[in-house]
């Protein structure tokens, strides 16, 4: 791959995403950029894999396969190293210095300004071939936050680990219905993520978006997005990552400027646009001593952080599809 090229995006990928709500940009990232972070899950893989052969839950480790298809080969004998990782407890250094990388916050600041918040609801996911739990259905990521937050931009930044094509599982999105509201979406018995019901799909032609490892696709928090079924026999390795401005509700620990939201309790502002996980201010240029720059700091974040009350928006919405 050649090194990641340019940071900013050109006028015509700025309208795309006004006008669409999406747009895929190429080579953010160079090979060198994002192995720390295929190394620092490989190595979580192999410790996993390895813990499971000793409690006899798995016959052997798959050393000798590569990242694409290790945990392709233990998930065909337990879901267990994949849920593990699938859950959001990873947040080593590597995980920090690509969320923080300086080419994704200067995309991030064409969005939201230059007070950024990173929103600790970051996800790495592994889509295993053929499992039907790596499908998402259709839904905007909005669904997910607190009913304040529906009329500002949180910036999603889905980001690949290997290409992504229609074949592995990349993601589908509908052009155009960020512009309107967020629509209901309803929980799902005994199964996970939220979705939007084929009734309450906003109109427009769905549209499959590959990715090639290196690119990003950006996405609107109101962009009705989805994905598929992994018909390889590799592992879909992907992270999603979002940024807010500051000025918008959030639970990161900084000093508030004039005109930032903040929750007193009185005027319905929420805790944060997503109570449950914490943010961190990643860029500033009115409180640069409060930007959180070292790992071990992010990580005692992840670790210690106590989700506080969040709107229950969808409580009457249960369907059994
Ligand atoms: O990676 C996927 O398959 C789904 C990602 C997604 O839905 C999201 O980032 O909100």
């Amino acid at each position: 791959m050649s090194s990641a090229a340019c940071s900013l995006l050109t006028a015509a990928q700025m309208t795309q995403f006004k006008e669409e709500g999406y747009v895929v940009v190429d080579d953010v990232f160079s090979a060198s950029d994002l192995q720390p972070v295929i190394d620092e899950v490989a190595a979580e893989v192999d410790r996993r894999s390895r813990e499971l052969v000793a409690e006899g839950k798995l016959s052997r480790d798959y050393a000798e396969l590569d990242f694409e298809r290790r945990l392709a080969a233990i998930s065909l004998e337990t879901p267990e190293v994949a849920r593990s990782i699938w859950n959001g407890t990873l947040a080593g250094p590597a995980f920090f210095h690509l969320i923080t990388h300086p080419r994704l916050l200067d995309v991030a600041e064409q969005f939201c300004g230059p007070e950024i918040i990173a929103s600790s609801v970051y996800r790495l996911r592994p889509k295993i071939p053929q499992h039907e739990y790596g499908a998402v259905p259709w839904h905007q990521d909005s669904g997910y936050m607190e009913p304040y937050c529906d009329k500002a931009t949180v910036l999603t930044v889905w980001l690949p680990l290997v290409d992504a094509n229609e074949e592995n599982g990349c993601l589908w999105v509908l052009p155009k219905a960020h512009r309107g509201e967020v629509v209901p979406h309803h929980r799902r018995t005994n199964k996970p993520y939220l979705i939007i019901v084929d009734e309450n799909l906003p109109d427009g032609q769905p549209k499959c978006v590959p990715v090639r490892k290196g690119g990003v696709l950006l996405l609107h928090n109101r962009t009705p997005h989805a994905s598929f079924e992994n018909k390889t026999n590799r592992v879909r390795w992907s992270m999603d990552l979002r940024y807010q401005s500051a000025a918008l509700p959030t639970n990161a620990k900084i000093t508030r400027l004039p005109n930032e939201d903040v929750a007193d309790g009185k005027n319905g502002v929420p805790i944060a646009c997503y109570p449950p996980e914490a943010d961190f201010l990643v860029r500033s240029q009115a409180r640069p001593n409060e930007v959180v720059t070292e790992p071990a700091v992010f990580h005692k974040l992840r670790k210690t952080h106590q989700s506080s009350g969040m709107t229950n928006r969808w409580a009457e919405n249960v369907t059994e599809r």
